[in-house]
């Protein structure tokens, strides 16, 4: 009897919450595949009306015939002029995919809740035992995901891909998806309720369609052995009826590379190949890319991979065994001159031609998985990126819910940019305080990383610390478990004025990489003072003088990303006239004027480069 109940209870709860997403399609970025984005009807529903029913019974858990057309994603219309029918798509307004919804509808500019997306589509042409994947780039924070009136499954996180198989739901001509996206915050959340940048909710990245032979690629990871760089080593996976005993070819013409590899019973192949003849190795100066093909009986997937070693010796970090130094700059993935996210490949592009001017070959891409194509192209272009996950100021430490989903999301990002040269470190969080609960959870999500992926380094922005007479260091315990010493300072800013700088003496503990993660102030572009006039572009000139000063002299300096490129939207900055909604430390304002910090920072990696 116990045992019917715990089965009825559990079979309850899996139909309450729906699937969640399956395992990533590798590459979904350039697999051929059929483009949602574009124009969506939307319906803001911030009381939830069409989660719960009036006596807040979740809908996803009634039986379907309880539930009627009258729920939104059933997608209905009324049938004639007695219907009673609270909805109606199609005089529903639109917002566009991908984008987050606050820019879009200045009534939505400060929503925070549930709004409805649905858009219709055409079966595309599938071939019999072929699998359709839906696949979103990204959805904020919490997306239920519903189609042809029936629950395909959810997703938790704000910034990192997922997808679901819709083979079985799908049905012939018109086809109807319906998302509620919930961009509500909760302190249990990762991030939690408090943040220093704007909570865009929606569909804020791609969304699409691809269509996969049954068995085919789900996976693989093509990265040099970090033991040996004359080695090529990974896996690859399949998914599918036929998946065990498969052949799979792997290609690089450029290589000389010919493998052919043949599947286990669970569809996994590992390989290790030595490389004859000279690697290209990637690198800034010459990012080249080879091009990999994996070739399936029925799919061929391409990839344009550099390959580079990076590791640490001592105080240096190593690219390819040379040491580099890390002429760095953080930045939010946002697109001030348009305004919103930073979605698609022009944006991207505004920020690293910004970067590159700046002289910087390294971005920290704050505070959380920043979007496919920053990645791809930063590869391209041969800039090195610090990914970080939002595991910020005030996470839920004791909280299991919120350490997977840190995890979660922690391994969404490494299982979709594990093989791209441009990323060097995995950030596990941004000033988070010394407890005993989050060095426990910072250790257990580093150990998770590593186990994921031992080519890369593992790093945290920490705090640092002042000691007696100017002299300070950073002393958080997790230190011992990061392969750099990586800290955010402010003097001049939050700490003192500028000259400051100038009698601070700091000592590490550790023999490792020194990073300063962050520094800088703020000051509003065109408002000029003297160098001692808070919001002025001359005191934030001022500040980066004296930093980079004391910076020359910081031992076992191994880079620096000062914060921050461009001035990004921030609930918390409320100054007005200065701030407006706007945090203001970026080099470059808000309609992308260059600051005279700019031009200091962008000296004074020009001469770090010679
Ligand atoms: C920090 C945070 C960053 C903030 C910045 C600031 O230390 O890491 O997210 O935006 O300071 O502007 O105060």
């Amino acid at each position: 009897m116990r045992l019917v109940v715990l089965l009825f209870i559990s079979l309850w709860y899996f139909e309450s919450i729906g699937a969640q997403s399956s395992s990533l399609l590798q590459n979904a970025f350039q697999r051929p595949s059929i483009s949602l984005n574009g124009d969506w009807q939307y319906a803001v529903d911030r009381y939830e009306s069409y989660r719960y029913t009036f006596q807040r019974e979740p809908y996803d858990s009634l039986p379907a015939s309880r539930a009627g057309r009258d729920v939104i994603w059933k997608d209905a219309q009324a049938v004639d002029r007695t219907d009673r029918l609270e909805y109606n798509w199609e005089t529903t307004g639109r917002l566009h995919v991908p984008g987050g919804w606050n820019n879009q509808q200045s009534e939505l500019f400060y929503y925070e809740g549930l709004i409805w997306y649905r858009k219709r589509f055409e079966l595309p042409s599938v071939r019999v035992g072929e699998r359709v994947f839906l696949y979103f780039g990204a959805a904020n924070y919490r997306a239920d995901v519903y189609l042809n009136g029936e629950k395909v499954g959810y997703h938790e996180g704000g910034f990192t891909p997922f997808n679901f198989d819709i083979t079985d739901q799908l049905r012939a001509g018109d086809n109807s998806l319906v998302v509620g996206v919930d961009n509500s915050r909760d302190p249990a959340a990762v991030p939690t309720d408090v943040t220093d940048w704007w909570n865009y909710g929606g569909l804020t990245r791609d969304v699409k369609l691809l269509v996969v032979p049954a068995t085919h690629l789900q996976d693989y990871l093509i990265q040099l052995d970090p033991d040996n760089p004359e080695k090529l080593r990974g896996y690859v996976q399949l998914q599918g009826p036929d998946r065990a005993g498969q052949k799979v070819q792997l290609l690089a013409a450029e290589l000389g590379l010919d493998l052919a590899l043949e599947t286990d019973d669970n569809g996994r192949v590992d390989f290790s190949q030595s490389l004859d003849g000279a690697v290209k190795y990637w690198m800034p100066e010459n990012p080249h890319r080879y091009q990999f093909e994996l070739i399936l009986a029925e799919e061929t997937v391409y990839d344009r991979i550099g390959l580079r070693t990076i590791r640490t010796e001592g105080d240096q970090i190593l690219l390819n065994g040379e040491p580099i130094f890390l002429r760095g700059i953080c930045v939010h993935e946002e697109n001030p001159l348009k305004g919103g996210r930073a979605t698609g490949q022009d944006d991207v592009n505004l920020l690293l031609d910004w970067a590159e001017e700046l002289n910087a070959n390294f971005l920290r891409l704050a505070h959380y998985p920043h979007n496919e194509y920053m990645a791809r192209e930063a590869e391209r272009r041969g800039i090195l990126l610090w990914e970080e996950v939002p595991v910020y100021w005030t996470i839920d430490w004791e909280n299991p819910a919120t350490y997977a989903a840190a995890e979660r999301q922690l391994t969404e990002l490494i299982a979709r940019d594990k093989n791209r040269a441009s990323v060097i470190i995995w950030s596990m969080a941004n000033e988070t305080p010394e407890l005993e609960a989050r060095l426990d959870f910072l250790r257990r999500l580093a150990a998770h990383a590593r186990e994921l992926d031992d080519t890369r380094l593992i790093s945290a922005a920490l705090f640092k610390e002042n000691l007696a007479d100017g002299q300070r260091t950073v002393s958080d315990p997790f230190g011992a478990y990061s392969d750099i010493i990586a800290f955010n300072q402010y003097l001049g800013w939050y700490e003192g004025t500028p000259e400051i700088a100038r009698t601070a003496d700091w000592i590490f503990q550790e023999d490792k990489p020194v990073i300063v993660s962050e520094f800088g102030g703020g000051a509003l572009a065109g408002l000029r003072g003297d160098s001692l006039t808070r919001w002025s572009e001359d005191y934030q000139d001022y500040l980066f003088r004296e930093q980079l000063a004391m910076l020359d002299r910081m031992p076992q300096l191994a880079g620096m990303t000062p914060w921050l490129l461009a001035d990004f939207r921030s609930p918390r900055r409320i100054l007005p006239r200065i701030q407006d909604g706007w945090n203001r430390k970026g080099l470059v304002g808000q309609h992308g004027e260059r600051k005279l910090a700019f031009y200091r920072l962008q000296t004074y990696y020009q001469r770090r480069q010679e």
